[in-house]
């Protein structure tokens, strides 16, 4: 779905969800600017307790000029709007947005999915606000930024909320939009000092005294009464610093389901999986290596554990991930190739750059992916291989031309690689030029004959490779654990569906 499937009504009302975060009323703001500008009568309302009250929340209505309007339908006054109705971070028909109808209805969003019989949707949980979700549908209709003053900042702002202050974003288009949008900082700033009222001062207070502690896997487990969620980020980040204390996760209630923050300082536990780990199914979470945040619905949380003390789920979810993985360092670990088999690798198709026809030699750029950002300097042997992940990683021409053929076929991500989900992108740091991997990448073809030795897992691994001692690679069961045949140290996972896709037992 884009903008233009839904210009077809001339009265567009867009919701946000009931006492609206700032994500909301950025989303819906953006909304507005946009079905505005295509002469479009377009208004942004939202339900809930009662208006706005927060004061960061009054002072960005009040210096973006947000025109935002309060409505309490009852049942004995239900609300009918003419055209189109869009529900903006949040679900038509979920628990926490009041109902109102229209003539049709849409959706867009970046929680859970907890509505899927609406057609005109879009919701994308991997992404950190639905703030970036209306950037991404703006930029792509090429909508002009100066014709609405104040959209950046909200936007921005939408992002910097949901985030914990963009200490846990994890998607590259919350990355792409942070950087390309223009704000305002000093109104940031004036935002941000008014975020917490003495009350919350006083719930931080009050959860720092009510932990958990796990005295073998050295993690604590705070609950917080129900406040903003930044506060959660100010206690995990303060919990962290306490000797004994290797991670920790945060919770509280918020109206329609519970937010998380997760902290990590060690390599064995990585925050943003940690977060996705105790969301799964029910909500969703990810973020960075060391920091990292989520969010559970409750009602998708209530048809899964019903009655279940949402702090008891937690206790138990944080038990379960330390028990479940085993760890395996590499250097100390030696595979038994008696019970592994071995396979051999196909030659599938995969993509390159010959990096200087993309830009001169000497320029920096930058590399984004689903993975992470990688920062290289363009010399003339430089080559970009995009793997069947999609994964991107550098190579010298020596190697690229052993190991690899050319086909002279232009490059396509749906044909060549598993996952879709972010086109990687590569940044030219000197000019800010952003250009599509997909749009210069052409095919190659590996050459050689490459066989390993493997088994399927029947637990969870965390393995620390001999090439990365910082970061583990994870492994669940039914991912396979693979060694070099002639190196047993040299142990690492392969995904399932890139394992059956990309290896083949040797016969
Ligand atoms: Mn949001």
């Amino acid at each position: 779905m884009n903008l233009t499937d839904l210009e077809g009504y001339d009265s567009i009302t867009i919701q946000c969800h009931d006492n609206p975060d700032a994500d909301a009323i950025a989303s819906g703001f953006g909304l507005l600017c946009y079905f505005l500008n295509k002469g479009k009568k377009a208004r942004l309302v939202y339900s809930g307790r009662g208006p706005v009250s927060k004061s960061n929340l009054l002072l960005m209505i009040e210096k973006l000029d947000i025109p935002i309007t309060y409505i309490k339908p009852t049942p004995n006054q239900p609300y009918r709007v003419d055209g189109l109705l869009i529900t903006v971070d949040c679900q038509y028909g979920a628990g926490n947005v009041t109902g109102i109808t229209g003539e049709k209805v849409a959706i867009i969003d970046h929680h859970q999915v907890e509505i899927d019989n609406v057609e005109n949707s879009l919701i994308l949980p991997s992404l950190g606000s639905c703030s970036t979700l209306v950037w991404k549908l703006l930029k792509e209709q090429e909508f002009d930024f100066n014709k609405a003053p104040g959209l950046g900042t909200a936007l921005y702002y939408g992002l910097f909320t949901d985030t914990n202050q963009m200490s846990e974003i994890r998607h590259p288009l919350d990355m792409d939009m942070r950087e390309d949008v223009v704000y305002d900082n000093a109104l940031i700033l004036l935002f941000s000092n008014c975020n917490l009222s003495l009350k919350e001062l006083e719930i931080a207070g009050v959860a720092m005294t009510k932990y958990t502690f796990h005295d073998t896997h050295k993690y604590a487990v705070i609950m917080a009464q129900p406040c903003d969620p930044n506060i959660l980020g100010v206690i995990s980040d303060f919990f962290l610093q306490v000797d004994v204390i290797q991670s920790c996760m945060v919770f509280n209630e918020t109206g329609d389901g519970y937010k998380i923050s997760v902290r990590s300082c060690v390599r064995e536990v990585n925050a943003g999986e940690l977060a996705a780990y105790l969301t799964k199914g029910i909500g969703s979470g990810g973020g960075h290596y060391s920091k990292a945040g989520g969010y559970v619905s409750r009602s998708l949380y209530e048809k899964q554990y019903g009655e279940l003390p949402i702090s008891d789920y937690f206790y138990r979810r944080m038990e379960e991930y330390f028990e479940f993985f085993r760890l395996i360092y590499a250097d100390s670990y030696e595979a038994d190739p008696a019970e592994m088999k071995v396979y051999t690798k196909k030659n599938l198709p995969i993509g390159y750059i010959k990096a200087d026809e993309l830009v001169p030699v000497g320029t920096p750029i930058t590399i984004r992916t689903l993975e992470g950002d990688m920062d290289l300097v363009v010399e003339d042997d430089l080559y970009i291989i995009i793997g069947i992940k999609g994964e991107v990683y550098p190579n010298r021409r020596e190697k690229f031309e052993r190991s690899y053929r050319t086909t002279g076929e232009a490059y396509r991500l749906e044909d060549c690689a598993v996952s879709a989900d972010y086109i990687p992108t590569i940044k030219n740091r000197e000019n800010g030029q952003n250009m599509l991997i997909t749009a210069y990448a052409k095919v190659c073809i590996p050459t050689g004959k490459v066989s390993i030795y493997a088994k399927e897992l029947d637990c969870g691994v965390k393995v620390f490779t001999s090439w990365d001692k910082e970061k583990y690679m994870l492994g669940k069961p039914g991912d396979y654990l693979a060694a070099r045949l002639d190196d047993l140290h040299d142990v690492y996972v392969i995904e399932r569906d890139i394992f059956f896709k990309s290896y083949e037992e040797k016969v």
